[in-house]
């Protein structure tokens, strides 16, 4: 079995900028730069006969660059219960561009063609800075109040990839397996 997802390997750039984010909070664990990513579609634990029906599927596909902007931060909370979250993300979010939305679409029509299950959570693309631990909710409205009005110009995407995780000692450990061009 291999954990997979599809993903923006960003440029760095790009990455620049976010490592510039990770700061200024303790009680968080920060995304190592080199796992700073922009997730497309999460595809999770497969066989490896499945992962080459994948990788055909997203080798036929056709998609077009982007200019890929970062724009905000805010807080997902999943989980929990009587208003105490079981899990938080730090994240940066990303402009809004028909292009990414519709590589995101057609990549979700090609993985559903493939046989995998469709994914039920709305796209919302963002990439994640860091998951919070125990931080006090004034800390973390501070930081998010310095690094929502955050906006970049757009860098040209002409790329994804197809990566594998695995868990590491301390952060998982990415792997690009396959980079699909855009055109
Ligand atoms: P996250 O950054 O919002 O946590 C690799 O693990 C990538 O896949 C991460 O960007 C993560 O999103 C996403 N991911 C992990 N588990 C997932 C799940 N069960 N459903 C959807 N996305 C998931």
């Amino acid at each position: 079995m291999i954990r997979l997802f599809v993903a923006i390997d960003l440029p760095w750039t790009v990455r620049e900028t976010l490592v510039g984010l990770c700061g200024g909070l303790t009680g968080v664990r920060w995304t190592a730069p080199e796992n700073l990513h922009l997730t497309l579609r999460f595809v999770g634990e497969v066989r490896g006969d499945v992962a080459d029906e994948v990788d055909c599927a997203l080798q036929a596909l056709r998609g077009r660059r982007f200019g890929l902007a970062l724009s905000g931060a805010g807080v997902f909370e999943r989980g929990g219960h009587r208003g105490t979250p079981r899990s938080a993300n730090l994240w940066a979010g990303i402009a809004r561009d028909e292009r990414l939305e519709h590589l995101q679409a057609k990549i979700e029509t090609a993985l559903q063609r493939a046989g995998l299950p469709a994914e039920r959570r709305r796209f919302q693309p963002h990439v994640t800075l860091a998951r919070v631990d125990a931080v006090p909710p004034d800390a973390l409205a501070a930081w998010l109040k310095a690094h929502n009005l955050l906006r970049t110009e757009p860098v040209e995407i002409n790329s994804f990839t197809l990566f594998s995780s695995q868990h590491g000692p301390d952060q998982p450990v990415y792997t690009p397996e396959v980079t699909y061009e855009l055109s």
